[in-house]
Formats: structure tokens, sequence, C-alpha cells
């Protein structure tokens, strides 16, 4: 299960002992507090991933696996938060493809130990901030999504990316529900240039072990300066595509989720105000916090919207 090897931590210049040691108690804690065999990635026993750190992580301290692994959303899975862990282990992840087409020259369908064979893992701790005012600090592993791309070199006719989640009713009980809120499959989208740029990741772990499936098993993406549901999970394909693609959330209700699903604490949801967040696993008397414009990633990324109207391309 999860949680059957030591976790794989190096120490390093850019990891404080401080962090090292607390994360090295919070997977022992994790442990110890008897984490469901239904939490475990299906099949093989997860295996530690070898990841350098990235510079481009925050400082901040991760939140705990208990709470990054039990507290999710994953439709497919359920619509309640602690659904995807109870539910999530049904679904199988071994072989898996990803098939990226489309306005590309040299379309491919990747096993997924072929797209990991020529990158470099690393660990990013990037915050994931979801609508609903929750927000967490992950400590991801995965690779920049571009080195994918430059694999399968875009045609200049490429401006869009469609990403698509894997669909199977037999091992996915959302898809089996009387009444669904999504349209399956799930899907997403990203502008070429907001693709290409470093801080968006492939994540195919967390804390140093393979994904656990509620996750977002065997790869999802993290887009760190957006909104929780333009991270899609367990993706299939990936298309390259001249227009702007559909989403899933923009598709169920076109009024309270855009295309572009910044953070931005200054445009409110319809429902509610999105100045503001709650940590995730702080216990009872956990403090909001105000939000940042970008998720706090405005000097690496507001430069891709320069000159748009972030009130209107929301
Ligand atoms: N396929 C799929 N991907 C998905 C979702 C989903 O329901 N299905 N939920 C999204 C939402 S709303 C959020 S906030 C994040 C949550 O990621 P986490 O469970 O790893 O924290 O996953 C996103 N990716
Ligand atoms: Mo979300």
């Amino acid at each position: 299960m999860l949680i059957s090897h030591a976790p794989l931590i190096r120490p390093s210049e850019i990891t404080p002992r401080g962090v090292y040691l607390n994360r090295r108690s919070l997977m022992l804690g994790a442990a110890a507090a008897g984490l469901s065999a239904a939490m475990a990635p299906r099949g093989a026993e997860a295996a530690q991933l070898e990841a350098s750190p990235s510079p481009l992580s925050t400082d901040e301290e991760p939140t705990a696996l208990e709470h990054i692994t039990n507290y999710n959303n994953y439709y497919e899975f359920g619509t309640g938060k602690e659904d995807p862990a109870k539910n999530a282990h049904t679904l199988t992840t071994e072989p898996w493809t990803v098939k990226v087409d489309g306005l590309v020259s040299r379309p491919a369908e990747f096993d997924l130990d072929d797209l990991l064979k020529p990158v470099t893992l690393e660990e990013r701790i990037y915050r994931l901030r979801c609508v609903e005012g929750w927000s967490m600090v992950i400590p991801w592993v995965g690779f920049p999504l571009s080195e994918v791309l430059n694999r399968v070199e875009p045609l200049g006719s490429a401006k869009f990316l469609a990403f698509e989640t894997v669909v199977r009713p037999d091992e996915m009980p959302g898809l089996r529900a009387f009444f669904n809120v999504l349209d399956w499959p799930y899907v997403e989208g990203l502008r070429l240039d907001e693709a290409m740029h470093p801080l968006a990741i492939l994540a195919v772990g967390l804390y140093g072990e393979t994904l656990p499936n509620q996750n977002g098993a065997p790869i999802r993406l993290v887009v760190p300066w957006k909104y929780g549901f333009k991270s899609i999970k367990s993706i299939v394909r990936i298309t390259l595509t001249e227009g702007q693609p559909p989403t899933s959330w923009n598709k169920q209700n076109p009024r309270e989720y855009g295309f572009y699903s910044n953070v931005n604490p200054e445009v409110d949801h319809p429902r509610w105000s999105q100045a503001t967040e709650l940590p995730i696993g702080q216990g009872l008397f956990a403090k909001r916090k105000p939000t940042l414009m970008f998720n706090g990633y405005g000097d690496e990324v507001a430069q891709l919207y320069a000159g748009m109207d972030l009130t209107k391309f929301y």
C-alpha cells in the first residue's frame, strides 16, 4: 500500500532540514493513522520516485498527506470530498497510454514508461486552490508539460491543447450514477503558450511516491496559477487544436466557470467571493487567508495575459 516504503527524502541544499524532518514525521503519522487499503494505488505497491527538488517550488509547509489524499474532487468517483479516497481504488492504472495527436508533426501514443524515459522528475511544491474556497500545498512529483510537446512538435497552426480523462464506467462509479453533474469524459484545455510555461507540469507522484488514484493516477495535469478544476486527472489524450476546446465545468455552467480560470481574488464567483481561502488540514481554528492573484505566481505568469481583460476572460 501507499505507505509501505519509507518516503524518498534526499537532504539537499534547497530542502531545509526542518522540512525534511517534518515531512518524515508526516509520512510516519499517516502510516500510524492506518490509512485504509482503499486509498492505496491498485496493483503493485506504490513505487518511490527519484525526484530532484525544483527551484520553482514554493517554500510553504506542505499539507499533510492524509488531507491531500482524503479531501479530493474527482467526480468520476463521486461528488463528495471523501468519495474518491473510498472509490478510486477500482481504477486500473497499468498499463496506461497517453495519445498526443491533432496539430503536431509527430503524433504518438506514449506508454507511461516511455513518456517518463527522457525526463528528469522533479519535486515541485505547488499550491492547489479550489473555486470552493479551500487550498492545499502539495509536494508533486512531475515534469514540465513542455517536454511532451517538444517531442510531438506542434505545428504553427496549433494554438490550444484539449485534454481528456479516461472513461471507464466499470471502474468509475460516478459514470454509472443515475444523475450526472458533468458530461464524460472530463475535458480541459490550455492555450499553447500556457502549456509551454515551465510552471505547468504533468504530475506522476506526490510526497515521493506514485500518485494515489484519488489524486489522478497515473498522470495528471497541475497548473498552479489556475483554479483546481483545470488540473485534469488520469489523462489519456492530449489533442492540439486551432480553436479553443470545450472544458467540462464551462459546459456545465458557463456563467460560473470560464476557459481561463486564473486564480483571481478580484473576480467573484457568481455565488461567492473568491477573495479568501481556507488552508486544509490546519484544524478547527484555521484562519482564512487572502487569496493571491494567479495563486501567488503572478511574477511568473502575468505576462501571458498582458492586455487581456481578466474580468471578461475569467
Ligand atoms: N478527471 C477529473 N479531473 C479533475 C476533477 C474531476 O472531477 N475529474 N476535479 C478537479 C477539481 S475541481 C480539483 S479542485 C482538483 C483536485 O485535485 P486533488 O484531488 O488532487 O486535490 O482536481 C481536478 N481534476
Ligand atoms: Mo475544484
